[in-house]
């Protein structure tokens, strides 16, 4: 059974090095035969095989990936996404790189993405609501642009937005709004600089679905899926903590640091354990893994922090 099979792999080899390279390499071959192809080039179909190798698929299944979401911009329910972000006009698109760089700009989405190859990343994706998924993303390691936009000495975090537009974003209009927008979030800058930090672009092969956070959401897969800030159009760097949405809306419930912990509860429920998505409803839960299973790659970010304390 698939996602039994999905359990019992450590995160470290969802991520296969080698699985991950080869398809960076397979993609930088495909950009050249479909190029004159009416996809975006930066997110073009591909003949998409998982990076899994010999292993029973652990991906979570497509339509799971794209029909149960969180994008509050399109409603509060998960299957509001799928029907309602379809609105959402995502060409063209451009990214305000600004704050404390040397080289602030705005990009058409093409020009931010050039000069990067395009890489397949399976990881894990932990919501804080306790549910998770393995999505075969596509991107670009988020440390390009900013390593482009050439940081002042001075910027310690990246601030992140979501567009704003409630003429074709329905959960922006209306008197009741949970959230302010835009929608924030942010990383110290050793977070965002870190290799297993991405800007994706698609999955599945393909270009991401509105409702995923097209064109252009990061992702950060040792954080609660909420840092995974969808449909940016702007990047900021910055010397102070950047405010974060549902840090400003929750801050008993919600911090800035938000790393996946077993160990540290969200105040209304357990963070123990972990639901697979599409795993049906008797399937029993598996263990929540401390920063989702990347400690390895990431623990040394937060030697000597207190994590109770920064959660
Ligand atoms: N702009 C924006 N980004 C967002 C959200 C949102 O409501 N608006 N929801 C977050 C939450 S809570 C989660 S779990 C993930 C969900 O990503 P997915 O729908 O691709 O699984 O997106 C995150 N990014
Ligand atoms: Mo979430």
């Amino acid at each position: 059974m698939l996602i039994k099979a999905a359990a019992k792999i450590p995160s470290s080899e969802i991520t296969p090095k080698a699985a991950f390279m080869n398809r960076r390499a397979l993609l930088a071959g495909t950009a050249g035969l479909i190029a004159g192809a009416a996809l975006p080039a930066y997110g073009r179909a591909l003949d998409y095989t998982p990076a899994t190798g010999d292993l029973p698929s652990p991906l979570t299944d497509k339509d799971d990936i794209t029909s149960y979401n969180n994008f509050y911009e399109f409603g509060l329910n998960k299957s509001d996404p799928k029907k309602y972000a379809g609105a959402l006009t995502t060409e063209p698109w451009s990214v305000k790189v600004d704050g404390l760089v040397n080289k602030p700009g705005d990009y058409a989405l093409e020009d931010l993405l050039k000069p990067s190859a395009l890489e397949e990343r399976v990881y894990r994706f932990r919501c804080v609501e306790a549910w998770a998924m393995v999505v075969p993303w596509i991107g670009i390691p988020l440390a390009d642009v900013i390593a482009r936009a050439d940081p002042q000495g001075s910027a310690k975090y990246v601030a992140f937005e979501t567009l704003v537009r409630p003429s074709e974003m329905r959960g922006q209009r209306g008197t009741f709004q949970l959230l302010e927008w835009p929608y924030r979030e942010g990383l110290r800058m050793d977070e965002a600089m870190h290799p297993l930090t991405i800007l994706a672009t698609g999955l599945y092969g393909e270009v991401l679905p509105n409702q995923n956070g097209a064109p252009l959401r990061l992702v950060v897969p040792w954080k609660y899926g909420f840092k995974s800030i969808k449909s940016i159009v702007r990047i900021t760097l910055t010397e102070e903590q950047p405010q974060t949405s549902w840090n400003m809306q929750a801050p008993r419930e919600y911090g800035f640091y938000s790393n996946v912990n077993p160990e540290v509860d969200h105040p209304r429920w357990s963070q123990a354990k972990e639901r697979m998505v599409g795993a049906g409803l008797f399937a029993k839960k598996r263990d929540t893994e401390m920063f989702n299973g990347y400690a390895d790659e990431v623990g040394g970010l937060y030697s000597g922090m207190d994590l109770r304390a920064n959660f």
